[in-house]
């Protein structure tokens, strides 16, 4: 019996963060589908009441629900394995974990949702693996799928944005393709938490549903090969000339990867404002919020322009709850270790995500974000 059951689905972009972490870190575990009845009964209320995925029980038969928190978890018992300990390196580790888990759900969500002559069928069958066994399994599978499709719009993927949404996205292939013809990782030999914030979008729906699988494979074949690696074991960089297993020296960050960081800014930033604004706007309304409660997915539509083209777009408290770790982070550097990472950051365009920040804090109790 496997030390660590990971409760998550092959579909689910949030799982495919932790099992990645589990396969690279090298940890036994077995991944069960979330609709056993020990799931319902004993590890649902210990998840905070949330029956999401990923979450895990480990083998003190702690229940930890949430990928960052389950990869926050691991790194603590290993030593910060894959967090790199120089300014710029793992100021951009940071950032990347919050672009993949939080910045490229439109991509992600687009090329599931609205190609369903490509999809459907693969969907639906995933779907109703997610419903336990029972008479209305297709209809509530039909349900749940709804209502992700209705995410799919609200996180801004709708036909006056889907030129923009494409163009954006079939540009950060190139991108990223360039970058990982030269690098097994984002920063070299090694994986980092900001390459398993990347995969979470990448695996369970940019690098597996079959409309933008068969993109990736055509044409960015070494993001694809990444999609792979981060999936395996073994360190699976046979095409690869320096095999060394280590991040880049002296805090190098690739010229390939500031490419890939501009490119990210053109919504990334803007977007990041308008949530803010309008979270804080909320925040502002809430007169008796109370601390401790729970935060919400989302709380109001953020409105930005990227390219000229507008997009609305769900505004997420949770963007925020990571960003806060790169800018705490930032903000105990000494003063030249500073300079170093802002040099770095303006010429990316990202100066902003120092700055960005909501005007209430974030924190986790009983498996739960919550308002502090
Ligand atoms: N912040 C969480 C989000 C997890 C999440 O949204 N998972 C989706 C499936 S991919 C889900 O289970 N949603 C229902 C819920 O969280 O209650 C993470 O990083 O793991």
């Amino acid at each position: 019996m496997s030390n660590i059951t990971l409760y998550g689905s092959s579909l689910s972009l949030y799982t495919g963060r932790a099992r990645s972490y589990l396969i690279k870190a090298g940890l036994d575990y077995r991944e069960v589908t979330p609709v056993t009845p020990n799931y319902r009964d004993n590890i649902v209320a210990r998840a905070g009441g949330r029956r999401g995925v990923p979450t895990i029980e480990t083998a003190d038969g702690e229940v930890i629900r949430d990928g960052v928190a389950i990869v926050d978890y691991f790194e603590q018992n290993s030593g910060h394995l894959y967090s790199p300990k120089t300014p710029r390196q793992k100021i951009l580790s940071l950032l990347f974990d919050v672009i993949g888990a939080e910045g490229l759900l439109r991509p992600a969500m687009h090329y599931r949702w609205n190609f369903p002559e490509h999809n459907l069928e693969f969907l639906a069958f995933h779907f109703q693996s997610m419903v336990p066994r029972g008479p209305n399994r297709i209809e509530q599978a039909e349900k749940g799928a709804n209502a992700m499709r209705a995410a799919c719009a609200a996180f801004g993927a709708v036909p006056d944005t889907f030129e923009l949404v494409e163009t954006l996205y079939l540009e950060l292939l190139k991108k990223l393709n360039h970058h990982f013809s030269d690098y097994p990782y984002l920063l070299g030999g090694k994986p980092c938490v900001g390459d398993f914030g990347m995969i979470a979008p990448f695996f369970g729906h940019l690098g597996r549903d079959p409309m933008p699988l068969s993109i990736m494979q055509t044409r960015a074949v070494r993001l694809f090969r990444w999609v792979e690696r981060m999936n395996r074991p073994e360190p699976d960089v046979g095409e690869f000339e320096t095999q060394d297993g280590q991040y880049l020296p002296s805090d190098e960050i690739p010229g390939s990867l500031i490419d890939v960081l501009k490119h990210l800014a053109i919504d990334f930033i803007p977007e990041t404002i308008a949530a803010s604004d309008c979270i804080n706007d909320w925040i502002d309304q809430q007169k008796d919020l109370a601390p401790g409660t729970e935060v919400m997915r989302g709380v109001g539509i953020g409105s930005f322009e990227a390219r000229g083209v507008r997009v609305n777009a769900l505004a997420q408290p949770f963007r925020f709850y990571l960003l806060k770790r790169l800018q705490d982070y930032y903000t105990q550097l000494d003063k030249k270790a500073q300079v170093s990472v802002s040099d770095m950051l303006a010429s990316c365009d990202m100066l902003d995500v120092l700055d960005i920040k909501l005007s209430r804090g974030i924190e986790r109790h009983n498996n739960l974000e919550v308002w502090r």
